[in-house]
């Protein structure tokens, strides 16, 4: 009798402790394995730009490793795990619960606003931090959320610059507005808008297209037909470009203005010869001047050298906000989330190669920078900094 209550109690201890094996296996691991989440689009129109984003978080990643990073005196190695969510609102919803289930410490993305407001739902929810390095639409840091961060100026800023700078320096009467329906290109062609009225432009035509189309013949014979003196794209070089080749083709005179998602390195090559000299003025939603444009020039020479290709736009603050993200973990002793997410807020003076970074109550960047551009000779030449 007494032999098999030992029996038992022995079985019962078997059993418990292969199932605390089992459980322990779905629980975090202190593996000194720091994971944090990359989501752009690597495929669609635009995944030239979300490759761009994703080896910006790759550089931070390898350099943060080459040069050891200690959290609570122990050695990490941090990994990035990368998602597609393809430009699209549901896939970006979709890969942002996987990364939520994987048990990613801090996430960096989306790229564009369309992904980045739904999927910041998820990752608030699941308390994870979040910095989107280029999504510009107000309402991402408008609904609340502690745990969304943005690097970039937003759409209020860039498009209320570009339509003041169409009438005040360009001295255009008159203008066109096309925009691609999504959250970004939408929300930047209506603060375009009402800063051009505001400031004495007329607004002749108002069209639309998608993110995915390459016809505009229709769009644009009834633009023509206008005359106006300039066409504000609110949208992505994927479709400006061949937009503004069609523009040439149809003997279309006006100058062509848009926001960061057309303020490209690859408009050149997607415009080709419809680029055209001083004919294109956009606005990348961020910038250096004086003594940091070292930094960002290093960068991009580094950036060239690791992957034998130009940084296209949001490189640099993609590798910001992943280094940003993991002195944050440094600081707070601590890669959980509720624990370095505080520090993360408390961001100030943050010395970034896209510039000092400091964080408001909405988690949107203080005193963001706008960088003009326009293309002349085949290359973007610099026009102004301001904020
Ligand atoms: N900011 C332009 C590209 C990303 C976006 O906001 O959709």
């Amino acid at each position: 009798m007494q032999y098999k209550k030992i029996a038992n109690a022995v079985s019962l201890w078997a059993v418990t402790v292969a199932v605390a094996a089992v459980f322990s296996g779905c629980a975090k691991k202190d593996d000194g394995v720091v994971t944090i989440g990359h989501v752009g689009p690597i495929s669609g129109p635009i995944a030239h730009l979300g490759r761009d984003n994703e080896n910006g978080a790759r550089m931070a990643i390898d350099e943060l490793n080459a040069t050891g990073v200690m959290i609570d005196g122990k050695k990490v190695t941090l990994t990035l795990l990368t998602e597609d969510d393809a430009s699209d609102p549901k896939q970006g919803t979709s890969v942002a619960q996987k990364l939520v289930d994987a048990k990613v410490a801090g996430i960096i993305g989306h790229l564009n606003s369309g992904t980045t407001i739904p999927a910041s739902k998820i990752y608030n929810d699941a308390g994870i931090p979040q910095i989107s390095p280029s999504a510009t639409n107000p309402k991402y840091t408008r609904q609340g959320f502690k745990t969304a961060f943005r690097l970039v100026a937003d759409d209020v800023h860039l498009g209320s610059t570009l339509g003041k700078y169409a009438v005040q320096k360009l001295q255009a009467k008159t203008v066109a507005i096309i925009d691609d329906r999504t959250a970004y290109g939408q929300g930047v062609a209506e603060e375009f808008t009402k800063a051009a009225e505001a400031a004495g432009a007329k607004v002749v035509a108002k069209e639309f297209t998608n993110d995915k189309a390459s016809d505009f013949n229709a769009i644009l014979t009834s633009i023509k037909a206008k005359s106006p003196d300039v066409i504000f794209f609110g949208g992505m070089d994927a479709v400006g470009g061949p937009m503004l080749k069609q523009m040439s083709a149809l003997g279309v005179k006006a100058k062509f203005m848009g926001g960061d998602g057309i303020c490209t390195a690859d408009l050149i090559r997607l415009a080709a010869e419809g680029l055209g000299d001083d004919r294109v003025v956009c606005a990348e939603a961020g910038g250096v001047e004086g003594e940091s444009k070292a930094g960002m020039d290093d960068f991009r020479a580094r950036y060239k050298a690791k992957f034998n290709d130009e940084v296209k736009l949001y490189a640099p603050y993609v590798y910001d906000a992943t280094k940003l993200m993991v002195a944050a973990m440094v600081k707070a002793n601590s890669s959980d989330p509720a624990k370095y997410l505080p520090v993360l807020a408390a961001t100030q003076g943050y010395q970034g190669v896209s510039g000092p970074i400091s964080f408001d109550e909405k988690g949107d960047i203080k005193n963001g920078a706008l960088t003009l551009w326009t293309y002349r000779g085949g290359q973007r030449v610099q026009i102004a900094v301001v904020r």
